[in-house]
């Protein structure tokens, strides 16, 4: 096999690697606009932080420190729609209304491929409230993503979702580590090649 043929044999190896690892049962959402949550019990909506981390910067794009708004129906106990996305749980935000009839909206700082979305419920008190409907949005209303988040048994009343890399994405580690072994056996390959005598 010529030298060319065993690093594209390499290559191909790793790459359909790195396919097979990125392909999960979760949906990729790429290009995030807005995020809708509203209570699934239904009850009050009580929010203590909302985590929407862009994949591959990880920056939390869901923050008001990244440009993001809220935006709510209504609030109650003295709090706004802000205090979800100031990324701090001593600061939440709740519902005035207890009808299930609320939503939080939540404009992210830039549109975003996201890696995960995470919100986190009360710990004091009430935790029977903290299961969600999570919407996410693309641009022209575009629904790419919908499900919920149950934080009622979890530790630190966090619920959180992961999204794959989307195909041709940021690779994420395992896919690194995957190309970079696939790499190695090409390169090994080569070296291999070169110890050997050369032809008369
Ligand atoms: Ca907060």
């Amino acid at each position: 096999m010529s030298y060319l043929r065993q690093i594209i044999a390499g290559l191909t190896t790793a790459c359909a690697v790195a396919v097979a690892a990125a392909a999960t049962a979760a949906t990729p959402v790429v290009d995030a606009v807005r995020i809708e949550i509203s209570s699934a019990v239904p009850d009050f909506l009580q929010i203590f932080d909302v985590q929407a981390l862009e994949l591959g910067s990880l920056d939390n794009v869901a923050s008001a420190a990244e440009g993001a708004s809220a935006s709510a129906v209504s609030s109650g106990f003295g709090t706004s729609a802000g205090d979800a996305i100031d990324a701090s749980v001593f600061s939440p935000y709740y519902s005035g209304s207890g009808d299930g009839l609320e939503k939080l909206t939540i404009q992210l700082g830039r549109i975003a491929t996201l890696s995960s979305l995470s919100i986190r419920g009360r710990t004091d008190c009430c935790r029977a409230r903290d299961f969600w409907n999570v919407s996410i949005f693309g641009a022209g209303d575009t629904l790419l993503f919908s499900g919920q988040l149950d934080a009622r048994q979890a530790p630190g009343s966090v619920a959180s979702v992961d999204f794959p890399a989307p195909p041709g994405g940021v690779p994420e580690p395992a896919t690194w580590a995957m190309m970079i072994l696939g790499f190695g056996a090409a390169g090994a390959a080569i070296r291999t090649r070169r110890r050997q005598p050369a032809a008369a």
